[in-house]
């Protein structure tokens, strides 16, 4: 029988695999590792190892190639590991052969991401978003969990699972995912209610990749209380305030963060949350410049926009974390002219970039936040002026 579990347990021993094929560099793949143990770290386990391997083409039967895979199942049985995380997506067939030889229990990057986001749903919409995405991303990989559940000798007989108890069980995650479905359309019936009684106000969507700060800003701008914390997906669930700045109001929403490889199952099942940024009238799209994988991050976003047909939207860039930015560039013995050179440069680079509609803040020591405030303001009401033309006079 198929049953949903958290997949990662508290304090878990995890070894991250990555493979940098042929379009990769070593450096990337080290951040993309860099990224999977921060997953695995807010999902509860401890990465003690990571292992990478060049491959141009990964291995169809165990994805990476069998003298890595030995090296790794000698490492597992040393070192008291219980856990693989690969950061590729694996068939059923790869998991279930991984398993069997390295004798570990063994997921993927997509399987991490829903694990989070099954812990941090709260809502009846996020839980059943999950869910919904959960079960799609089971539904292919069956025979893998059947022989799993086979190996642990978890109830089923040695003979293993004949045609008709995998039909079974498909069966029953089909009916799942109709139900959910269904559940999901009544819930949007009555979000889309919701925002259709928002009435004329413009509307702003904090957009990012994960653990930028858009609930940090959210909370600086609208003095809300959302969950802001130094762990991917603080935020599942959307959060609108209505704010009010020089007699100028308009709808502020904060939303689930992006990351690389979203599941796709899950963009798609998260689609009315997501709604949010798709009808949104101006998009302000954080970034944590003081991240090292910063630009891109940007691409990952950007991508993820046109995906959700949600890019041709005026968007403000809010480089965030220039506090920290400066604490990773600059050591004391740096002239105070050179700093400010570095800084202008990097400026003008960005205000070049986006067509002047940068700016950079840091919003947990709070500068430049009156600047971020005009800036939005500014837009709002070119929005108010293009939206109404003849009722500008109407909010200011
Ligand atoms: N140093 C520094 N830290 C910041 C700044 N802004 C936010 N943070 C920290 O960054 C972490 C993530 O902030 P959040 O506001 O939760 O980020 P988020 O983009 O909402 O993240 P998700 O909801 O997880 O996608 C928290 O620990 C914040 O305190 C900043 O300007 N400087
Ligand atoms: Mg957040």
């Amino acid at each position: 029988m198929i049953e949903k579990k958290n997949i990662v347990k508290h304090e878990e021993r995890a070894v991250l695999v990555g493979v940098i094929q042929k379009d990769q560099t070593e450096h990337q793949v080290k951040e993309y590792l860099d990224e999977l143990a921060f997953l695995a770290e807010t999902a509860g386990a401890v990465t003690i190892k990571k292992f990478m391997q060049k491959l141009a083409h990964p291995d169809s039967r165990t994805f990476v190639g069998k003298g890595k895979l030995q090296e790794i199942a000698e490492y597992a049985k040393l070192h008291d590991v219980s856990m693989l995380i690969f950061d590729d997506e694996l068939s059923g067939a790869q998991i279930s052969n991984i398993e069997k030889e390295t004798n570990t229990k063994t997921i993927d990057r997509s399987d991490l991401i829903l694990d989070i986001f099954a812990r941090r749903a709260k809502t009846a919409q996020a839980k059943a978003q999950v869910e919904l995405a959960q079960y799609q991303y089971i539904l292919p990989r069956l025979r893998g969990m059947w022989k799993h559940l086979e190996r642990l000798g978890g109830g089923i007989g040695t003979r293993g699972p004949g045609e008709t108890e995998i039909e079974t069980d498909r069966r029953i995650v089909r009916d799942k995912i109709s139900l959910l479905r269904k559940r999901l359309a009544e819930i949007d019936k009555q979000a889309f209610t919701q925002r259709k009684d928002r009435g004329e106000f413009i509307r702003v969507a904090l957009v990012g990749y994960t653990n930028v700060g858009k609930s940090t800003i959210m909370n600086l701008l609208s003095k809300s209380d959302v969950l802001a914390e130094n762990k991917l997906f603080a935020t599942l669930d959307t959060t609108t305030r209505k704010i009010v700045y020089e007699n100028t109001p308009f709808l502020l929403s904060d939303t689930v963060g992006f990351i690389r490889k979203l599941p796709h199952h899950l963009v798609e099942s998260f689609k009315s949350t997501l709604d949010e940024v798709r009808e949104a009238d101006i998009l302000l799209h954080v970034v944590d410049i003081a991240h090292a994988n910063y630009e891109d991050q940007i691409g990952v976003v950007n991508k993820t926009l046109q995906e959700l047909k949600a890019f041709d939207k005026p968007v403000l860039t809010i480089f965030n974390k220039m506090d920290l930015y400066i604490k990773h560039t600059f050591d004391e013995w740096l002239e105070e002219s050179t700093k400010e050179e570095i800084l202008k440069d990097l400026k003008e680079r960005w205000q070049d970039a986006t067509q002047g509609n940068a700016i950079f803040i840091s919003a947990l020591e709070r500068t430049h936040i009156d600047d971020l405030r005009t800036a939005i303001l500014e837009k709002v009401r070119e929005m108010y002026k293009i939206r109404y033309p003849y009722k500008t006079a109407f909010f200011y």
